[in-house]
């Protein structure tokens, strides 16, 4: 088990202990990129910091390891994966099958889970489904054969080890050439860095779970408010936030008061860059490996054409700006050229920070940096089935935010029709164990998949913003048959105590979700509360569905804003025991996860 010698860099060539910092923000390196070549053979220039190693072949060693970074000024405590942070970029092969021996050098158990690939359930590296996890001192050996190809990342499954830094980008190349050329290419991936010990972080949250949103709209708000909405409705819209006990500005649970962001493990002052040559054009492979929060990203003065989502091809799409959610994975097209350099832009969905890179034609250029979006506000149109209207207001009459105080939900409203629109009809029925349930702030009416809504904050911007209904799979429905049968979740939780739960039962004392082998089923998610949930399936794809149930969209990670109700099919052709889950790894940890069991 070595590494392939032919790759440079093996040994994780980003030190983190080596960086230097500016005014208190650290570099991440001096500014040179990994421009990954097309073919793996002569991948990589030889020197370089910023951004992590690249290795590749079919046998790999990893050794996940602490190790004191400094992201922000202070040394910390991290968790690396050979030296690294982010892990090593591992580069397999569609087809291949790879073997991946993983020790554990620290003092916790620990575990790799490779996001969105398909593999036998006792190689998906989760504790207590997949396996036991790895002892400190031990060494896992995965061995599978990759059934796909594309862009997907891996990251620990254990504890909060994502958070410390144990992720890292995995390219599968195809045994076909894509549908697209490109002459050279770089992993973009975000990350979120937290100096807190991430359990700490994890005990505030829950404490305080307002820590990071203590922004409070201003009476020029107000009054700016009720020039638009009129008097009444700004009243009344400001009455239901007050019932809600939440501000508007909830985004995020935790932002960047606390978090650094991240592009390849280089903060904002560290300018990761990658390299072009003008005229080029450039594959650039965003993933979304953070902990909590999501991203808006642009590259100005570029148009992007995304080519795959989640690792798998889709029709293109050009855009300006696109929304990641954790977990996410986009391959983008660009062709730089007419300015030696750009600037890669993601700022956090919440506008309190940004992660940020640069695309150049050498190393140490830099372009502006955009100034941040203006904070975006939740309206109760997030979380009513009719955007924008005054019917709006409507939709959240029968949600139990509106009209309960401390008990939770008191009845099973949602189902009510309030004649707003002709879309009440579809309002889903709540389920029961979401009635009275102390775990349960609130319920909304939502009946629609807003598939073409570019989501809170990016609306009316100016600019081509990327959304679901807008990529469209390149391939039919790989399965073909219709679903036999439809099982509904409802995305629950309850703000002031940080309690996150699938129909209003948490992890520990739910059942495991039973499906039958090679059964093709919709899951059908309805999100009931204010906040936007990344919800990953292993082991089996998630095939997105268009407003009329039809196949649209292959993922692995289904994005569910607030105020949402989406569809999915599954094809349940991977036996044992598999995760299901939200993906910010706080909401999975305090409890919004199901086992998905697939039986024969
Ligand atoms: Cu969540």
């Amino acid at each position: 088990m070595k590494y392939d010698d032919s790759t440079p860099g093996r040994l994780g060539a980003f030190r983190p202990t080596r960086r230097q910092f500016v005014t208190g923000l650290a570099t991440g390196g001096a500014a040179l990129g990994l421009g990954l070549a097309r073919a793996p053979a002569s991948a990589g220039t030889p020197a370089r910091r910023g951004g992590a190693a690249l290795v590749t072949g079919t046998e790999f060693a990893l050794d996940i390891g602490a190790m004191p970074v400094d992201i922000t000024g202070r040394t910390r405590p991290a968790i690396t994966v050979n030296d690294s942070l982010p892990a090593p970029t591992l580069r397999w092969r569609e087809g291949d099958t790879v073997t991946v021996r993983v020790r554990n050098r620290l003092r916790d158990m620990t575990s790799i889970h490779w996001h969105g690939i398909l593999l036998p359930s006792n190689m998906d590296g989760v504790p207590g489904l997949s396996f036991n996890g790895i002892a400190p001192g031990e060494t896992f050996q995965y061995r599978f054969q990759l059934k796909q190809s594309g862009t997907y990342w891996y990251h620990s499954h254990s504890l909060f080890q994502e958070q410390a830094g144990l992720y890292g980008a995995l390219i599968v190349d195809p045994r076909e050439p894509a549908p697209y050329h490109y002459d050279r290419e770089h992993v973009v991936l975000l990350s979120d860095w937290t100096d807190l010990d991430p359990a700490a972080l994890y005990r505030r949250t829950k404490k305080m779970p307002e820590h990071d949103n203590y922004y409070q709209r201003t009476l020029v708000d107000f009054v700016r408010d009720a020039r638009r909405d009129g008097l009444a409705e700004t009243i009344a819209d400001r009455g239901m936030w007050g019932r809600m006990r939440m501000t508007p500005t909830d985004i995020s649970d935790i932002n960047a008061h606390t978090y650094t962001y991240l592009v390849n493990g280089a903060a904002p002052a560290g300018n990761w860059t990658g390299l072009f040559k003008p005229g080029e054009k450039v594959l650039l492979r965003f993933i979304n490996g953070s902990a909590m929060s999501y991203f808006d990203v642009r590259i100005p003065g570029l148009k992007m054409t995304v080519v795959a989502a989640d690792g798998q091809y889709i029709h293109p799409v050009s855009v300006d700006e696109f929304r990641i959610a954790v977990a996410e994975t986009f391959d983008v097209l660009v062709e730089p050229m007419g300015q030696d350099a750009f600037t890669i832009f993601a700022q956090d969905m919440g506008r309190t920070g940004y992660a940020r890179g640069t695309l150049a034609v050498r190393d140490g250029l830099a372009a502006p940096i955009p100034s941040r979006d203006p904070r975006p506000l939740l309206t109760m149109a997030d979380m009513a089935h009719d955007m924008g209207g005054h019917g709006a207001h409507k939709g959240m009459e029968g949600g139990c935010g509106a009209m309960m105080g401390e008990g939770g939900c008191g009845a099973n409203m949602g189902a009510m029709d309030h004649g707003a629109h002709g879309a009440t009809s579809n309002a889903p029925n709540h389920p029961a164990s979401e009635a009275g349930n102390p775990l349960v702030d609130m319920q909304s009416s939502a009946s629609e998949p807003k598939l073409d809504d570019p989501g809170i904050g990016l609306r009316d911007n100016g600019r081509q913003v990327l959304t679901y209904g807008a990529m469209h799979s390149l391939f039919e429905d790989p399965d073909g048959r219709e679903p036999g049968r439809t099982v509904e979740l409802h995305l629950t939780g309850h703000m002031e105590k940080f309690a996150w739960s699938f129909d209003g039962i948490p992890f520990a004392s739910a059942e495991p979700l039973r499906l039958k082998y090679g059964e093709r089923m919709r899951m059908v998610l309805v999100n009931d509360t204010m906040m936007q949930h990344p919800i990953h399936l292993h082991g089996v794809w998630s095939d997105l569905e268009d407003a009329d149930g039809g196949f649209h969209l292959r993922k692995h990670t289904i994005d569910m804003p607030p105020g949402t109700r989406r569809s999915y099919r599954v094809r349940a052709d991977a036996l044992g025991r598999w995760a299901f889950h939200c993906h910010l790894l706080y909401h999975m940890e305090a409890g919004m996860m199901r086992e998905v069991r697939i039986e024969a």
